[in-house]
Protein backbone atom coordinates (compact mmCIF):
# COMPACT_ATOMS: atom_id res chain seq x y z
CA UNK A 1 0.00 0.00 0.00
CA UNK A 2 3.16 2.73 0.90
CA UNK A 3 4.17 3.80 -2.44
CA UNK A 4 7.86 4.30 -3.21
CA UNK A 5 7.32 8.19 -3.24
CA UNK A 6 5.73 7.79 0.13
CA UNK A 7 8.78 5.74 1.23
CA UNK A 8 10.79 8.02 0.23
CA UNK A 9 9.22 10.82 2.14
CA UNK A 10 9.05 8.15 5.47
CA UNK A 11 12.61 7.67 5.14
CA UNK A 12 13.88 11.26 4.69
CA UNK A 13 12.12 12.39 7.66
CA UNK A 14 13.59 9.52 9.65
CA UNK A 15 17.33 10.42 8.60
CA UNK A 16 16.65 14.04 9.43
CA UNK A 17 14.22 14.30 11.97
CA UNK A 18 12.32 17.60 9.49
CA UNK A 19 11.80 17.97 6.19
CA UNK A 20 11.24 20.84 4.06
CA UNK A 21 8.82 20.83 0.78
CA UNK A 22 8.64 23.72 -2.01
CA UNK A 23 4.91 24.60 -3.16
CA UNK A 24 4.90 26.07 -6.38
CA UNK A 25 1.29 27.90 -7.20
CA UNK A 26 0.67 27.03 -11.29
CA UNK A 27 -1.94 29.82 -10.89
CA UNK A 28 1.34 32.20 -9.99
CA UNK A 29 4.13 30.74 -12.50
CA UNK A 30 4.49 30.48 -16.09
CA UNK A 31 6.09 26.39 -16.84
CA UNK A 32 9.57 28.06 -17.24
CA UNK A 33 9.38 29.86 -14.30
CA UNK A 34 8.13 26.72 -12.13
CA UNK A 35 11.18 24.68 -13.31
CA UNK A 36 13.74 27.48 -12.60
CA UNK A 37 12.07 27.73 -8.67
CA UNK A 38 11.98 23.64 -8.66
CA UNK A 39 15.92 23.32 -9.71
CA UNK A 40 16.98 26.12 -7.08
CA UNK A 41 14.81 24.98 -4.05
CA UNK A 42 16.29 20.92 -5.27
CA UNK A 43 19.58 22.37 -5.38
CA UNK A 44 19.05 23.87 -1.79
CA UNK A 45 17.65 21.07 0.08
CA UNK A 46 14.23 20.62 -0.74
CA UNK A 47 12.67 17.19 -0.41
CA UNK A 48 9.95 17.24 -3.09
CA UNK A 49 8.29 19.73 -4.56
CA UNK A 50 4.05 20.28 -4.46
CA UNK A 51 2.02 21.84 -7.28
CA UNK A 52 -1.43 23.53 -6.57
CA UNK A 53 -3.02 26.08 -5.60
CA UNK A 54 -6.32 27.35 -4.14
CA UNK A 55 -8.38 28.63 -7.28
CA UNK A 56 -8.77 27.35 -10.90
CA UNK A 57 -6.12 26.55 -13.21
CA UNK A 58 -6.01 24.65 -16.20
CA UNK A 59 -5.12 21.04 -16.77
CA UNK A 60 -3.27 21.94 -20.04
CA UNK A 61 -1.11 24.63 -18.17
CA UNK A 62 -1.09 22.19 -14.83
CA UNK A 63 0.80 19.51 -17.22
CA UNK A 64 3.29 21.89 -18.65
CA UNK A 65 4.34 23.12 -14.89
CA UNK A 66 4.32 19.23 -13.96
CA UNK A 67 6.33 17.68 -17.28
CA UNK A 68 8.63 21.17 -16.98
CA UNK A 69 9.23 20.35 -13.24
CA UNK A 70 9.83 16.64 -13.82
CA UNK A 71 12.62 17.26 -16.27
CA UNK A 72 14.44 19.40 -14.19
CA UNK A 73 15.09 17.85 -10.64
CA UNK A 74 14.77 14.26 -9.20
CA UNK A 75 12.85 14.93 -6.37
CA UNK A 76 9.41 13.48 -5.86
CA UNK A 77 6.63 15.97 -7.58
CA UNK A 78 3.39 16.08 -5.91
CA UNK A 79 0.25 17.20 -6.44
CA UNK A 80 -1.88 19.29 -3.88
CA UNK A 81 -4.70 19.28 -5.65
CA UNK A 82 -8.28 21.87 -4.92
CA UNK A 83 -10.35 20.25 -6.84
CA UNK A 84 -10.16 17.46 -9.79
CA UNK A 85 -9.31 19.88 -12.05
CA UNK A 86 -5.84 19.58 -10.19
CA UNK A 87 -4.78 16.19 -11.74
CA UNK A 88 -1.93 15.93 -13.75
CA UNK A 89 -0.63 12.37 -15.22
CA UNK A 90 2.66 13.61 -15.24
CA UNK A 91 3.28 14.08 -11.22
CA UNK A 92 4.77 11.31 -9.14
CA UNK A 93 2.09 11.79 -6.70
CA UNK A 94 -0.86 13.07 -5.10
CA UNK A 95 -1.73 13.88 -1.88
CA UNK A 96 -5.50 11.93 -1.81
CA UNK A 97 -6.74 14.56 0.76
CA UNK A 98 -9.98 15.64 2.28
CA UNK A 99 -10.11 18.85 4.52
CA UNK A 100 -11.32 17.36 8.10
CA UNK A 101 -13.00 20.46 8.72
CA UNK A 102 -15.26 21.59 5.56
CA UNK A 103 -18.60 22.19 6.21
CA UNK A 104 -19.47 20.94 2.48
CA UNK A 105 -19.56 17.29 1.82
CA UNK A 106 -18.17 17.71 -1.75
CA UNK A 107 -14.26 18.65 0.10
CA UNK A 108 -14.87 15.69 2.78
CA UNK A 109 -15.77 12.94 0.08
CA UNK A 110 -17.29 14.17 -3.12
CA UNK A 111 -14.05 15.26 -5.10
CA UNK A 112 -12.01 12.73 -4.35
CA UNK A 113 -14.94 10.17 -5.61
CA UNK A 114 -14.52 11.78 -8.96
CA UNK A 115 -11.15 12.08 -8.98
CA UNK A 116 -10.28 8.57 -7.71
CA UNK A 117 -10.67 7.26 -11.21
CA UNK A 118 -8.31 9.57 -13.10
CA UNK A 119 -5.35 8.72 -9.78
CA UNK A 120 -5.74 5.01 -11.12
CA UNK A 121 -5.80 5.80 -14.88
CA UNK A 122 -2.98 8.00 -14.99
CA UNK A 123 -1.36 5.53 -12.15
CA UNK A 124 -0.30 8.40 -10.02
CA UNK A 125 0.60 7.36 -6.07
CA UNK A 126 -2.15 8.02 -3.79
CA UNK A 127 -0.72 9.45 -0.57
CA UNK A 128 -3.87 9.67 1.91
CA UNK A 129 -4.14 12.94 3.88
CA UNK A 130 -6.25 14.95 6.20
CA UNK A 131 -6.40 18.58 5.61
CA UNK A 132 -6.87 21.12 8.39
CA UNK A 133 -7.50 24.42 7.91
CA UNK A 134 -6.11 26.68 10.82
CA UNK A 135 -5.97 30.31 11.82
CA UNK A 136 -7.31 33.06 9.12
CA UNK A 137 -7.24 29.73 6.34
CA UNK A 138 -6.98 32.02 3.49
CA UNK A 139 -8.13 31.31 0.13
CA UNK A 140 -7.86 27.84 0.85
CA UNK A 141 -10.00 28.21 3.83
CA UNK A 142 -13.01 29.82 2.00
CA UNK A 143 -13.02 27.80 -1.54
CA UNK A 144 -13.39 24.67 0.91
CA UNK A 145 -15.81 26.50 3.11
CA UNK A 146 -13.97 25.16 6.25
CA UNK A 147 -14.66 26.24 9.74
CA UNK A 148 -11.06 27.27 10.22
CA UNK A 149 -9.70 26.04 14.24
CA UNK A 150 -8.93 29.63 15.96
CA UNK A 151 -5.21 29.76 17.20
CA UNK A 152 -6.13 29.64 20.69
CA UNK A 153 -8.16 25.87 20.51
CA UNK A 154 -4.78 23.58 19.73
CA UNK A 155 -7.50 21.23 20.98
CA UNK A 156 -9.40 21.40 18.47
CA UNK A 157 -7.11 20.68 16.28
CA UNK A 158 -6.07 17.30 17.71
CA UNK A 159 -9.79 15.98 17.84
CA UNK A 160 -9.62 16.82 14.16
CA UNK A 161 -5.64 15.28 13.63
CA UNK A 162 -6.65 11.90 15.88
CA UNK A 163 -9.99 11.62 13.62
CA UNK A 164 -8.36 11.91 10.59
CA UNK A 165 -5.52 9.23 11.80
CA UNK A 166 -7.94 7.01 13.10
CA UNK A 167 -10.15 7.04 9.48
CA UNK A 168 -6.75 6.20 7.87
CA UNK A 169 -5.17 9.14 6.94
CA UNK A 170 -1.30 8.53 6.51
CA UNK A 171 -0.19 11.94 6.62
CA UNK A 172 -2.01 14.87 9.06
CA UNK A 173 -1.72 18.60 7.57
CA UNK A 174 -2.37 21.73 9.72
CA UNK A 175 -3.02 24.43 7.22
CA UNK A 176 -3.18 28.14 8.15
CA UNK A 177 -3.47 29.03 4.19
CA UNK A 178 -1.40 30.84 1.93
CA UNK A 179 0.09 34.26 2.94
CA UNK A 180 -1.24 33.81 6.50
CA UNK A 181 -0.30 36.98 8.49
CA UNK A 182 0.71 34.55 11.58
CA UNK A 183 1.74 30.80 10.85
CA UNK A 184 0.30 27.93 12.84
CA UNK A 185 1.54 28.47 16.67
CA UNK A 186 3.85 25.86 18.48
CA UNK A 187 1.22 25.33 21.05
CA UNK A 188 -0.71 23.84 18.51
CA UNK A 189 1.67 21.86 16.98
CA UNK A 190 3.16 20.40 19.79
CA UNK A 191 -0.32 19.54 21.08
CA UNK A 192 -1.31 17.41 17.55
CA UNK A 193 2.29 16.02 17.59
CA UNK A 194 1.78 14.62 20.87
CA UNK A 195 -1.20 12.86 20.14
CA UNK A 196 -0.90 11.43 16.26
CA UNK A 197 1.10 8.55 15.60
CA UNK A 198 1.22 9.43 11.57
CA UNK A 199 3.57 12.87 10.58
CA UNK A 200 2.60 15.91 10.92
CA UNK A 201 3.04 18.80 7.82
CA UNK A 202 2.54 22.15 9.11
CA UNK A 203 2.60 24.98 6.27
CA UNK A 204 1.58 28.52 5.43
CA UNK A 205 2.74 31.74 6.56
CA UNK A 206 6.40 30.67 6.99
CA UNK A 207 8.76 33.31 5.50
CA UNK A 208 12.01 32.84 8.12
CA UNK A 209 14.27 30.50 9.41
CA UNK A 210 13.52 31.40 12.96
CA UNK A 211 9.49 30.50 11.94
CA UNK A 212 11.02 27.40 10.26
CA UNK A 213 12.73 26.56 13.07
CA UNK A 214 9.85 27.17 15.62
CA UNK A 215 7.56 25.02 13.78
CA UNK A 216 10.40 22.60 13.25
CA UNK A 217 11.06 22.19 17.28
CA UNK A 218 7.37 21.97 18.18
CA UNK A 219 7.50 18.70 16.11
CA UNK A 220 6.40 19.39 12.52
CA UNK A 221 7.91 16.68 10.31
CA UNK A 222 7.24 18.41 7.09
CA UNK A 223 7.65 21.92 6.61
CA UNK A 224 5.68 23.80 3.33
CA UNK A 225 6.52 27.07 2.12
CA UNK A 226 5.07 28.88 -0.94
CA UNK A 227 5.24 32.58 -1.03
CA UNK A 228 8.10 32.21 0.02
CA UNK A 229 9.85 31.57 -3.27
CA UNK A 230 7.40 33.62 -5.75
CA UNK A 231 9.89 36.38 -5.42
CA UNK A 232 12.89 35.64 -6.50
CA UNK A 233 15.65 35.11 -4.59
CA UNK A 234 15.13 30.79 -4.50
CA UNK A 235 18.20 29.55 -3.62
CA UNK A 236 18.97 32.22 -0.37
CA UNK A 237 15.29 31.99 0.58
CA UNK A 238 15.41 27.87 0.64
CA UNK A 239 18.89 27.66 1.95
CA UNK A 240 17.55 29.75 4.86
CA UNK A 241 14.26 27.54 5.80
CA UNK A 242 15.71 24.32 5.23
CA UNK A 243 19.02 25.50 7.70
CA UNK A 244 16.27 26.83 10.12
CA UNK A 245 14.37 23.41 10.05
CA UNK A 246 17.56 20.91 10.62
CA UNK A 247 18.85 23.21 13.65
CA UNK A 248 15.18 22.99 15.04
CA UNK A 249 15.65 19.28 14.57
CA UNK A 250 19.24 19.10 16.71
C1 LIG B 1 -0.17 26.87 1.45
O1 LIG B 1 0.84 25.86 3.35
C2 LIG B 1 1.08 26.32 2.07
O2 LIG B 1 -1.01 25.85 1.09
C3 LIG B 1 2.21 27.29 1.99
O3 LIG B 1 1.88 28.59 2.45
O4 LIG B 1 2.48 30.12 0.60
O5 LIG B 1 2.31 30.98 2.94
O6 LIG B 1 4.20 29.50 2.26
P1 LIG B 1 2.78 29.86 2.04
Amino acid sequence: MVGAVEKYLLDRINSEGSIHMTLIDPEKVTSLQASAIAQKASASGTSAIMIGGSTFVSVKHLDAVVKNVKRVVKIPVILFPNNVTSISRYADAIWFMSLINSVDPYFLMGAQVLGAPLVKRYGLEPIPLGYIIVGEGGTAGIVGKAVPIPYDKPELAVAHALAGQYLGMRFIYLEAGSGAKKPVPQEMIRAVRHCIDVPLIVGGGIKSRAQALAAASAGADIIVTGNVVENGQVKDKVSEIVDGIRSGKS
